[in-house]
């Protein structure tokens, strides 16, 4: 194999001619670009623990008041990225965002896809596309690309809330911005009765959706049934995960990032292929470990980490009588639909 060229190896007054006529040269950076086997990966596995995010999101609350801030959020960034850029991965945004009793965050719509998980409190909720989603521990509520969403808060504790966006993809491809309106007009539904059980869906004869998003929140309670009978039912079964589907095609719920509920039984060690996607893990329930390259973060209730691409993931259950329940969001759909997606075992 060859040495490339380095731009230094090239005449400086060749190099400025080549500046002014916006002209760069590829071989110095053809292996930056298009590395030998495994991509450069800038994702570093990071931990966030809920127990030091909290405080300061708390403090948040008391400094900048919600007609200052529209969302209320602070944004879990990846240093590796840079934390500025807001990104949790090459195509992941994550924040924690805070709703304190009786407040509102103003209705809006936006090109990229966002999806809620509720971490802490009662009372709140979003109203997607005219329905008022309930927001309880655990529950997943979409609002995905172009659909009116606002936020809530009828209890007296405060709310919070994991959002997942694919805002670096859609901001990287210039297709990023957002559109504000008024209160939505309420409309019947709440966002997840029509599919309230999995294997059946309303009839066609009558009203079968043409909806993009037909199904806007998935209750905790329903998800954690469907982990524990399938765990129960399928003692083989070596991942007990299920994938939020659409429930009319029982595609990804969303267009870019791909979301699962995975359940660890009592002591479980799952060790989870090495994929090209990114991965982020959020503890709803138990305790858990989570390994990745040199790194063990052991994961308390309501913390949340990422791990980068390529790599394997091993999770532990760090309790040996109790079930631990991770939420996980990745890269998979994006992935497919530009052809890179690997699985290298
Ligand atoms: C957004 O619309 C929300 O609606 C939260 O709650 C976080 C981060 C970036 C862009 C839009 C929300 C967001 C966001």
């Amino acid at each position: 194999m060859h040495e490339l060229g380095r731009l230094e190896d090239l005449p400086q007054d060749y190099r400025d001619a080549l500046t002014r006529k916006n002209l760069v040269p590829l071989w110095p950076s053809l292996r930056a670009v298009l590395p030998h086997n495994v991509p450069t990966r800038a994702t570093q596995a990071i931990h966030w623990p809920y127990a030091t995010l909290r405080p300061l999101l708390m403090q948040a609350g008391e400094l900048t008041p919600m007609e200052k801030a529209e969302r209320r959020v602070l944004v879990l960034a990846n240093p590796g990225h840079g934390l500025e850029n807001m990104k949790a991965s090459p195509a992941m945004y994550l924040g924690m965002q805070l709703l304190l009793p009786g407040e509102w965050a103003p209705s809006h719509y936006h090109s990229p896809n966002a999806v809620r998980m509720v971490v802490e409190g009662e009372g709140a909720y979003t109203t997607v596309d005219g329905e008022k989603c309930p927001m309880q521990r655990g529950d997943l509520i979409l609002t995905p690309t172009g659909l009116w969403h606002e936020h809530g808060h009828d209890g007296d504790q405060p709310v919070v809330w994991l959002d997942v966006l694919d805002l670096p993809i859609i901001y990287y491809t210039e297709t990023s911005y957002a559109v504000e309106g008024v209160r939505q007009q309420v409309k019947p539904g709440r966002g997840d009765q029509a599919y309230a059980s999995g294997g059946v869906v309303p009839s066609p004869v009558f009203e079968r959706s043409d909806k993009a998003y037909p199904m806007l929140r998935y209750p905790w309670a329903q998800a954690k049934a469907s982990l524990l009978a399938l765990a129960s039912d399928r003692a083989d079964l070596q991942a007990v995960q299920v994938t939020y589907v659409n429930p009319e095609t029982v595609k990804d719920a969303q267009n870019n990032l791909g979301f699962y509920a995975l359940m660890l039984r009592p002591g479980q060690t799952l060790r989870l292929p090495a994929r090209s996607p990114s991965q982020v893990f959020h503890l709803i329930e138990g305790a858990a470990e989570v390994q990745v390259v040199s790194k063990t973060f052991a994961l308390a209730e309501a913390d949340t980490c990422c791990t980068p691409g390529y790599e394997s993931v091993t999770l532990k259950n760090l309790q040996a009588d109790q079930p631990a329940f991770l939420f996980i969001a990745d890269e998979s759909p994006l992935h497919r639909k530009l052809g890179v997606y690997e699985n290298r075992g």
